[in-house]
């Protein structure tokens, strides 16, 4: 109230005189899938001259995370201004209902008289009034390769977006990076036999195909910047420059394989570059001993938040996101990053990140990191490249944990480890882990003294973002029963209006469930037995965790193969054929890839695929039973069934 009265204030006096509304205009450029590899990010390989020249006219910020690794998620954040799973969109791609009261960023700009164009990629992952959302549904004036601030009328101000693909994992192929011989640079930035250890990451075996795909990624790099640099002459020509703020930043890390979709830095770490211009450098916040480096942590929901207080705009409640920017800005002592179904793959990652600590929790354990995802493998040489060396024994234990099952819990000190290769909770178990995790407790409760929000713990940060009153996490609803649940309503209104007690239960059975030992099969067949389809979607989970040796859960799991939901069903017949039950299993799971919603569906599908991986079942009969034909994603599986063996 009292910030809109002193606007009125300061924009009177001008709209008086007929000066130019004294706001900002807000340009994003935007690229695709890749992390800081930039000159101005400390890259000695990278040509981006653009870009170095933008940051050294700017801020730098060196801890930007996307929020989620993959762009139509990262997206949703951004134009939500929301914790993707707050509103259920945090599943690559989906199309979910979203409540009325939901306020697209560009819908508050409109309001306020800016012009809004976006050009162009929209791949937000909502449905409004029962049909996808669009471009014109969360306001832009205009969406497109033609979206222009040019368009707008005399002296209104602008919100534009202009994004490339160029650095976009498929630019890579053959075809892509082939297509485009006039284009590219005439000699390779870094040609493959130089790609040097390092850009090859340790993740990585040094393959060919890999060292063949960081090198025509480099260029593409090169390009991207190149398009960077149009945009900023553009904008320098049309008259704008001096009274609009620039952003640079990617839309998630990338792109080779363990970058892209990945919850560690690799997949979530972005450049960030923030341009001033003299007009608005009152706005800027001070760098790091006038470095230009900007080390605040920040996300995409963020983002939103941060622009509107700039051009001071009020916040709208139902906004996530923290103003790092602008009057009263704010820092945040952890970003919270999510990870849900890529494409037609199901996982669930949630993550804190601190300045210095990056806290995992894999709701999917039993799942590698690397699936067989049938888009990468098709436009990643590189992918296909490290699965052939794994499978023919030649990677070594770091290289080989891609692909295979994960811990519950990962850990790592990023001060020590940029790229998240030793976690903790997996080098020194027990003991050893507990000591790192109590210094990891006290760091917090240091870093809260700053402002936070008093958690003591990652552990308790993550748990409180799972919890949030009026923004729970409704990823902990697997994705068929979200479409039964929120049938009539919208699954952010659904799970906000459970009891709390209830959720408090679906979020403590969904943590132990990703940890489940033998010892916790006596819990977990008490909550096989909730009212709740969700605590029993999560506790036959933590029977397929816990493995094997439950055998205790057995009668438990045999229940619940007639459970009324689907998933539930699909979940426990994975299990029982870990228990030799395949005879059993393979009928229910058939049944629900035919009678299923599509992703109940494509849930069956992805488990008769995983009993045959993971070779409970061997793949012949898996073949045998699986339809050839599967709705919506599910064709994809049996393709990779078929392609990536
Ligand atoms: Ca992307």
């Amino acid at each position: 109230m009292a910030r809109s009265f002193l606007l009125v204030l300061l924009f009177c006096p001008l709209i008086l005189r007929g000066v130019e509304p004294s706001r900002p205009n807000i340009l994003w450029i935007t690229s695709e899938d890749n992390s800081p590899y930039l000159g101005c990010y400390g890259d000695p390989n990278a040509r981006t001259p653009h870009l170095d020249q933008l940051a050294s006219e700017g801020l730098r910020y060196v801890n930007a995370y996307s929020s989620a690794p993959v762009c139509s998620v990262a997206r949703s954040t951004l134009i939500t201004g929301m914790n993707a799973p707050t509103l259920g969109l945090h599943n690559h791609r989906s199309s979910v209902g979203v409540p009325a009261a939901v306020v697209y960023y560009p819908q508050l700009f409109r309001q306020a008289g800016y012009y809004c164009t976006n050009n162009s990629k929209t791949d937000y992952n909502m449905s409004i009034n029962g049909r996808r959302a669009g471009w014109k549904d969360v306001g832009w004036h205009a969406s497109g390769k033609k979206a222009h601030y040019r368009n707008r009328k005399k002296g209104q101000p602008f919100f534009a977006v202009f994004n490339t693909t160029l650095s976009h994992e498929g630019q890579t192929t053959d075809q892509a990076y082939g297509g485009r011989k006039a284009s590219n640079p005439s000699q390779r930035i870094l040609p493959p036999r130089q790609v040097p250890l390092g850009v090859i990451a340790p993740f990585h075996p040094d393959t060919p195909e890999i060292r063949e795909n960081w090198s025509r990624y480099y260029d593409n790099m090169h390009l991207m910047d190149k398009w960077v640099g149009e945009q900023l002459r553009e904008l320098e020509a049309s008259g704008a420059a001096e009274n609009t703020i620039v952003f640079y930043f990617s839309d998630h890390g990338g792109a080779l394989p363990r970058g892209k979709r990945n919850i560690h830095d690799t997949g979530t770490r972005v450049p960030l570059i923030i341009r001033f211009p003299e007009k608005w450098k009152h706005l800027a916040p001070k760098s790091l001993n006038d470095t230009g480096i900007i080390d605040q942590l920040v996300a995409f929901v963020d983002f939103p938040a941060a622009a509107a207080n700039l051009c001071g705009l009020k916040i709208p409640d139902i906004w996530e996101g923290k103003p790092f920017l602008g009057p009263n800005a704010r820092e945040r002592d952890f970003v919270y990053l999510y990870r849900g179904r890529m494409d037609e793959r199901y996982d669930t990652v949630r993550a804190i990140r601190t300045k210095w600590q990056l806290y995992v929790r894999n709701f999917s354990p039993h799942r590698p990191l690397g699936q067989a995802y049938t888009y990468p493998f098709r436009v990643l040489a590189s992918m296909g490249s490290w699965y052939e060396a794994f499978k023919a024994g030649k990677c070594n234990e770091i290289q080989s944990r891609y692909w295979k099952p994960r811990g519950g819990i990962e850990f790592y000190n990023t001060a020590y480890d940029p790229l998240q290769l030793h976690d903790a909770f997996r080098e020194q178990p027990g003991k050893e882990f507990e000591a790192t995790l109590q210094s990891l407790r006290r760091l917090d409760v240091e870093s809260t003294k700053t402002g936070g929000n008093g958690f003591t713990s990652a552990e308790e940060a993550l748990r409180g973002k799972l919890l949030e009153p009026g923004a729970r996490d409704t990823g902990l609803v697997p994705e068929g029963l979200t479409q039964r649940l929120s049938a009539d309503s919208t699954i952010y209104e659904h799970v906000n209006a459970l009891p709390a007690e209830e959720w408090e239960e679906v979020c403590s059975v969904a943590l132990k469930a990703s940890i489940a030992t033998v010892g916790d099969a006596a819990d977990l067949l008490r909550s096989m037995k909730s009212e709740s389809a969700t605590v029993r979607y999560w506790a036959a989970t933590g029977a397929l965790v816990a493995g094997r040796e439950a055998a205790s859960l057995k009668a438990g799991l045999i229940d619940l193969l007639v459970d009324p939901a689907p998933d539930v069903r699909v979940v426990a017949a994975e299990a029982l054929g870990h228990h030799g039950e395949s005879a059993r299993i393979l009928p229910v799971l058939v049944k629900v890839v035919h009678d299923g919603n599509v992703y109940e569906s494509l849930a069956a599908a992805n488990a008769l695929e995983a009993l045959g991986r993971d070779g409970v079942v061997p793949m012949d009969r898996i073949k045998s039973v699986m339809p050839e034909k599967i709705r919506g994603e599910g064709a994809r599986v049996v393709e990779a069934i078929e392609k990536i063996r």
